[in-house]
């Protein structure tokens, strides 16, 4: 796609998906288009970390499952984060399953539905698996206000280059806009307004890690790719000092989401 972004207030106003209301308000509020992906196992250094990164990013990104002490406790004090800093919470668990599976498994063991506002889904499984999403996400006992679905993975070679794969999820997506509030991808896919374009494999300082990470810059993913959302890992959690990361994190994502005159 090689149109341009609608302004966030329009984008706002043209949500379909209760995810995106909250999301483009706060991206206007906070000035930042910044995900962190706190990929840590332990829930005391993620909320350490939450705690410093939440007035900076609109999204703390989670893997649960990679959590070794995860409970009721950690979810309670990641909700308050959130809630005092107007945070989205996001839990990368890449659904991939048939519909009743996946809803299944987001009230299962962890109950992904009941605390993450949104949660990944893959495209693999076909759209009336996705559909079954809505109950929950039109249900007010769950937090869950919206999926997004992976288009496109970072990784060397993955699979989701095969011809056709990327537009087959996007007009998934595109077909269900009041549940499906987005991408996970690599360059914008789709031209509806409403619809957020999450975009990880951005770190400032490497190129790759030595599992099949590919990294470019917040410029290039969110002023030429047109991306929405950078999503960041190890460039801020790997490093000595995060806050200062994240403010540089920060800056250069926003420079290049309002069309900063950098390169
Ligand atoms: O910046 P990194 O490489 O340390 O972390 C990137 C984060 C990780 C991955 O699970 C996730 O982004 N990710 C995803 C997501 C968000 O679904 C998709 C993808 O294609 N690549 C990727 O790295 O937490």
């Amino acid at each position: 796609s090689t149109k341009k972004r609608a302004p966030l207030s329009v984008r706002m106003e043209n949500a379909s998906c209760r995810l995106n209301e909250l999301l483009y308000k706060t991206m206007q509020q906070k000035e930042s288009n910044l995900c962190l992906a706190i990929d840590f196992t332990q829930k005391e250094q993620i909320l350490e970390l939450a705690k410093v990164a939440a007035p900076h990013v609109v999204a703390i990104k989670l893997h649960a499952d990679c959590i070794t002490d995860f409970d009721d406790q950690f979810v309670k004090e990641l909700r308050t984060i959130a809630h005092n800093h107007h945070c989205i919470i996001f839990e990368d668990r890449k659904l991939a399953d048939i519909g009743a599976v996946n809803i299944l498994q987001l009230k299962g063991h962890q109950n992904i539905a009941k605390w993450a506002d949104v949660v990944t889904v893959h495209a693999v499984q076909g759209q009336e698996s996705i559909e079954a999403f809505r109950k929950v996400i039109n249900d007010d006992n769950y937090c869950l206000s919206g999926i997004l679905l992976i288009a496109q993975l970072s990784s060397k070679g993955a699979l989701t280059q095969l011809d056709g794969y990327t537009q087959a999820a996007r007009n998934i997506g595109e077909a269900n806009r009041d549940i499906v509030a987005g991408f996970i991808c690599q360059t914008k896919i789709s031209d509806f307004d409403d619809m957020g374009h999450w975009t990880p494999g951005v770190n400032l300082d490497a190129k790759s890690d030595d599992a099949g990470q590919q990294w470019r810059g917040a410029n290039e993913a969110i002023r030429r790719q047109l991306n929405d959302i950078v999503i960041v890992g190890r460039g801020v959690t790997a490093s000595k000092n995060p806050k200062e990361q994240l403010e540089r994190y920060k800056r250069e994502a926003w420079n290049a989401f309002i069309g900063g005159d950098h390169d």
